[in-house]
């Protein structure tokens, strides 16, 4: 229940806030919103990021670090299973109590404490509720933060996690003031340079199969170099396909920068990606998912249209 995960954090003095890597608009919007939720209860609270400094930082609050002196609580967002630490694993594995908040259905519970709720669009929205046990009070900051977080999820209101709750939700956002135009112009209307070359490699690489209802883009370790992007730009390529009318699986494939792994997105309007993922060792929400595989693009995508075309 969300109340006992509040009366776990009413505990807490020190509290370090920990989104996934690569992160997005969800995770980010609900670390910083979590942070001044935090602030404003009386608590030191500080958001520990994989990557530095993302892009969207500039549209949210409470971005500036912080440092702790110890910290008696960790508190994971948005983040399926521990893996999505990346680095950072080792800091969330020494807090005396960690804490999972999470809406994507494949979370394996990896706390102390866990609250996963799949029904919840965003993590941005299990947060706006969790400030209400909290008793803490909607300021403009904390509201234009969760804004980000479900506008982000939610594809801006279109895809079909949103609920009426959701839009509950915003309306509450709104009625601070914010300026919701601005950040979803930031979200959805703007793209780096880096990012509009990716996207012409990846149509470029566009192919489908089984009379359309696959469709796939690749994006290669070499393009990412090439293109200058940044984490963040390399992002969204997956609707391209995605907006095929036949295809009822979209794939991405992206070379990771780090290692030998192929990172692999799957999103439907139809089919439950979740389970596609999970078979290859991955994991996320019904309509969008994700897994990473070792091997090359060609090796990696044989092995994705294999499992795709078990569940179509
Ligand atoms: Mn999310």
């Amino acid at each position: 229940m969300l109340k006992k995960i509040a009366d776990v954090i009413k505990k807490a003095k020190n509290v370090i806030i920990l989104p996934h890597k690569s992160a997005d608009g969800d995770c980010l919007g609900s670390a910083f919103a979590l942070r001044l939720i935090l602030e404003q209860t009386g608590k030191n609270a500080s958001v520990i990021l994989e990557e530095e400094n993302p892009k969207l930082c500039g549209i949210l609050f409470g971005t500036q670090p912080q440092a702790l002196n110890g910290f008696d609580m960790a508190i994971a967002v948005d983040c399926g299973d521990i893996e999505r630490l990346g680095n950072r694993r080792e800091i969330f594995n020494s807090c005396p109590v960690t804490v999972n908040i999470d809406h994507h259905g494949t979370n394996d519970g990896f706390a102390r404490y866990n609250y996963v709720d799949s029904n919840s669009a965003a993590t941005g929205q299990i947060i706006y509720e969790l400030m209400e046990f909290l008793g803490a009070v909607l300021t403009l900051e904390i509201a234009n933060n969760l804004y980000v977080a479900i506008s982000s999820d939610t594809g801006c209101f279109a895809y079909s996690n949103t609920t009426a709750k959701t839009h509950n939700i915003a309306a509450k956002l709104l009625e601070t003031g914010i300026n919701h135009s601005e950040i979803n112009e930031e979200l959805f209307g703007k793209n780096s340079m880096a990012k509009i070359m990716l996207m012409r490699d990846a149509l470029n690489s566009f192919e489908t199969y089984d009379d359309g209802k696959i469709a796939v883009v690749s994006i290669t370790r070499e393009q990412i170099k090439t293109s200058g992007a940044a984490e963040e730009d390399t992002g969204g390529l997956i609707n391209l396909p995605r907006s095929l009318e036949t295809a009822m699986v979209a794939i991405c494939l992206k070379e990771s920068l780090e290692d030998d792994f192929v990172k692999v997105g799957f999103r439907s309007n139809s089919v439950d990606v979740s389970e596609i993922a999970k078979s290859l060792g991955g994991g996320g929400h019904v309509r969008a998912s994700g897994c990473n595989i070792k091997g090359s693009i060609e090796s990696v995508k044989k092995a994705v249209l294999k499992a795709t075309r078990k569940v179509l």
